[in-house]
């Protein structure tokens, strides 16, 4: 996927959305470098906004950011509405969350978006239910770049944010400065493939692509039920 190029803007919206829990908030304040700070949560807002400068050129980044009202899908125009990047993210030890992002995926009009990321969090957790490989391959079928991370130790930040970066700064960049970078596109972040997992996690026999029934039901309370089962399980 290139990246589609805006006129001189300066500002521009990042829209973070993926289940309940999944880490958007922890990544985004790592983005912006406010995750060891004291900053309180706001919680009495569906939204919170973080933003973060992106080049020297004052060009700003703010990230939109759902404050704890995921399950609730009538925000869905406005917080969508005109974003410049979205990024998906799942949590790759918790399987509806995976499951999930076609959901999240289909209440975007992508023709706007200048580029899609999805992020696969909680690396740490060796405990996994969705390999690398099958991550890569449903992000390689919705035109979206991969990276898997954690947003708590950090391990496999730095690649997103740099990309995230590049990014935004194609963005927010002149026609002069373009010529250079316009054969950015995507590199590396589909070749590699990962090592055997053991799947000790929750782990349904269905994907992302063929699970439109399964999203449409009442989610919030059949996760927390799922959920429940897998840690008794364990
Ligand atoms: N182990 C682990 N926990 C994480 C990671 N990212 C976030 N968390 C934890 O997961 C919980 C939910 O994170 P949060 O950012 O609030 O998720 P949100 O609901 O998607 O905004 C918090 O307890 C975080 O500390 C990660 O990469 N690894
Ligand atoms: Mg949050």
């Amino acid at each position: 996927m290139m990246v589609k190029q805006l006129s001189d803007k300066k500002v521009f919206k990042i829209v973070i959305a993926g289940d309940g829990a999944t880490g958007k908030t922890t990544i985004s304040k790592r983005l912006n470098g406010s995750l060891n700070s004291e900053e309180k949560l706001q919680m009495t807002t569906a939204i919170e906004f973080h933003s973060f400068e992106i080049t020297e050129k004052d060009g700003k980044a703010v990230i939109w950011d759902l404050a704890g009202q995921e399950q609730f899908r009538s925000f869905q125009d406005t917080f969508f509405a005109d974003a410049d990047i979205i990024i998906l993210v799942y949590s790759v030890e918790w399987f509806p969350s995976y499951m999930n992002i076609d959901s999240w995926f289909s209440m975007v009009n992508t023709e706007r978006v200048s580029k899609f990321y999805l992020l696969a969090n909680k690396v740490d957790i060796k405990n996994r239910a969705i390999r690398k490989d099958e991550g890569i391959e449903y992000a390689k079928s919705k035109g979206m770049t991969y990276f898997e991370l954690s947003a708590k130790t950090g391990e496999g930040f730095k690649e997103f944010q740099e990309d995230l970066l590049r990014t935004g700064k194609i963005l927010t960049s002149t026609a002069e400065d373009q010529t250079e970078q316009s054969d950015l596109t995507e590199k590396d972040e589909f070749i590699e493939i990962s090592e055997d997992i053991e799947f000790k996690s929750f782990r349904p026999e269905y994907t992302p692509n063929d699970l439109f029934e399964i999203v449409e039901k009442p989610k919030l309370k059949q996760d927390e039920d799922l959920k429940d089962k897998t840690f008794n399980e364990n």
